[in-house]
C-alpha cells in the first residue's frame, strides 16, 4: 500500500511505516512465541520476496533480482551509474525478531514514499534491496546472497551447502524455479552502486546509553562460525559401564566452558547456540556431536586466537564454515550523513550485516542504526519503538535526497 502524500512527512512516513509492517507481521511468525521463522528460499521469505516486490511496484520501481537471488528495485536506470542503493534483509534466524534486516527494507520504501513528496526528482539512479539469507540460517553462512553477489561466495561452494533436511542450496534454487548455475558475482549490479546505506535496528544497549533514537555504525566487527565435529562411539545409557564410554558430549561440554573462558580473557564474545547430536537418543551415548562455535572480537587475531585456545583445550581441529573480516565503514559518507543527521552517535556493530559484504566489495558503505530500547536481538523479544522507527524513515529520506543529489 502506498501511504497517502496529503499528511506531513512524518504523519506520512508513519503511514507507510504502519502499513508496511502490518504487511510483515504475520508471515513467518509463530504465534506461541511470537518469534520469526524466514529461511532463505523457504515459503515465508518467498512469500516476503512477492510483498516487496510488489510494494517496490507499486511505487513505480523496476524490480530485478540479482545473480546473487537478491531483489533490486530500481528508480533510474542503474545502468547510468553512480546509484545509491539502500535496504536490508527479510529473512531471519530461528525464532527472530520482527525488526532486524525487515526495519531497513521498510524504511527504505518509506523513504521513497517521503522523497516522491518532496517532489524529490533523484539526479542518479536508487536501488532499494532485499538481500537474500542475511542470517545464513537455512545453509550456515551468513550474507550468502551478498556474498554471491559480491563473489565473496563461490557458486561452487553455495550450491554445496546443505540446509538440516540435506537440501542442497542448489536444490533450493531449482525449487523455485532459479538457475543454479546462473548464480554468481554480479558486475552489473555492483558496477551501478556508487555508494550503499543500510538502515538497522540496533543490536544492543549503545544509544540507550547515549539516549539517541538513531546512530552510526563505525565499523562491523571480525567473526567467523566454526564446526567442531565430536566422534565417540553409539551404546547403551544403562549398560556402558562409565569406563568404557567414549562419549563425545563430555567434549562438546569442554568445548563450551573453553570457549567462554577464551571470550572472558580476550574481551570477546563466543557462542555455541547449534548442536547436532547423532543419534540424539535419551538412552543412547551419541555417536557424533556437532557444535558449532560463533566467536567475535574487534580485532581479527583475537577470533584467531580464541578459536586456537578451544582447539588446544579439547583437541578438535574445526572446520572454519564462515569468516567475516572486520569491516570499517566509509569516513567521509559517515561525515557526509552526519552532515544531514546533525552529529549523531557513532558505533561499532557487534553484529554482521551486508553492509559489511558491500564494503569489502568496494562500495563506499555507511549504516544508520535505529534505538532497540532492550538491545535484545536474535529472539521474539526483539523490540523497536514505532517513534524511533518513524524517525528513521524520515532521518532516511533526508539522507537519500543528499545523496541523490
Ligand atoms: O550474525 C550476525 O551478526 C547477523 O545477524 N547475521
Ligand atoms: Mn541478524
Ligand atoms: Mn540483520
Amino acid at each position: 500500500m502506498v501511504a497517502e502524500s496529503t499528511a506531513s512527512p512524518r504523519e506520512q512516513a508513519a503511514a507507510s511505516f504502519d502499513a508496511l509492517y502490518a504487511d510483515l507481521h504475520p508471515i513467518g511468525r509463530d504465534p506461541a512465541t511470537g518469534g520469526y521463522h524466514r529461511f532463505v528460499y523457504a515459503d515465508e521469505e518467498l512469500t516476503l520476496r512477492e510483498w516487496f516486490t510488489g510494494e517496490a511496484r507499486a511505487r513505480g520501481l523496476d524490480v530485478h533480482e540479482d545473480r546473487g537471488g537478491n531483489i533490486w528495485a530500481w528508480w533510474g536506470d542503474p545502468a547510468d551509474g553512480d546509484a545509491v542503493g539502500t535496504g536490508s534483509h527479510l529473512d531471519s534466524v530461528p525464532q527472530g525478531g520482527p525488526y532486524d534486516g525487515p526495519l531497513g527494507v521498510v524504511s527504505a520504501l518509506g523513504a521513497v514514499d517521503l522523497l516522491r513528496s518532496r517532489g524529490v526528482q533523484p539526479r542518479r539512479p536508487l536501488g532499494l534491496v532485499a538481500f537474500a539469507d542475511e542470517e545464513g540460517g537455512r545453509f550456515g553462512v551468513a550474507c550468502s546472497g551478498s556474498r554471491i553477489l559480491t563473489g565473496a561466495l563461490s557458486r561452487e561452494r553455495a550450491l554445496g551447502l546443505t540446509d538440516e533436511d540435506g537440501v542442497s542450496y542448489g536444490e533450493a534454487l531449482r525449487r523455485t524455479g532459479r538457475d543454479p548455475e546462473s548464480i554468481g558475482r554480479d558486475d552489473e549490479v555492483l558496477g551501478a552502486l556508487g555508494t550503499f546505506v543500510e538502515l538497522h535496528v540496533e543490536q544492543g544497549r549503545g544509544l540507550i546509553e547515549h539516549d539517541a533514537p538513531l546512530g552510526l555504525y563505525t565499523m562491523i566487527r571480525p567473526h567467523g562460525r566454526y564446526r567442531f565435529d565430536l566422534l565417540g562411539r553409539a551404546d547403551h545409557a544403562g549398560a556402558t559401564r562409565i569406563q568404557d564410554r567414549d562419549d563425545p558430549m563430555l567434549t562438546q561440554a569442554e568445548l563450551v566452558l573453553a570457549a567462554r573462558r577464551a571470550a572472558e580473557r580476550h574481551g570477546a564474545v563466543a557462542t555455541v547456540g547449534r548442536v547436532l547430536v547423532e543419534p540424539n537418543g535419551i538412552n543412547a551415548i551419541p555417536s557424533r556431536v556437532r557444535a558449532w562455535l560463533d566467536t567475535r572480537a574487534d580485532e581479527e587475531a583475537t577470533v584467531r586466537a580464541i578459536v586456537a585456545e578451544v582447539r588446544d583445550a579439547i583437541g578438535v581441529e574445526p572446520f572454519e564454515e564462515m569468516w567475516t573480516a572486520r569491516v570499517d565503514l566509509d569516513l567521509d559518507l559517515m561525515e557526509r550523513l552526519d552532515g544531514v543527521l546533525g552529529g549523531i552517535p557513532r558505533l561499532p556493530s557487534g553484529a554482521g550485516h551486508d553492509a559489511g559484504i558491500m564494503a569489502t566489495a568496494g562500495v563506499p558503505t555507511a549504516m544508520i542504526l535505529v534505538r532497540n530500547p532492550t538491545g535484545v536481538s536474535h529472539s521474539p523479544d526483539e523490540h523497536a519503538e514505532r517513534d524511533d522507527c518513524v524517525e528513521g524513515v524520515v532521518r532516511l529520506a533526508d539522507v537519500l535526497e543528499d545523496l541523490l543529489r
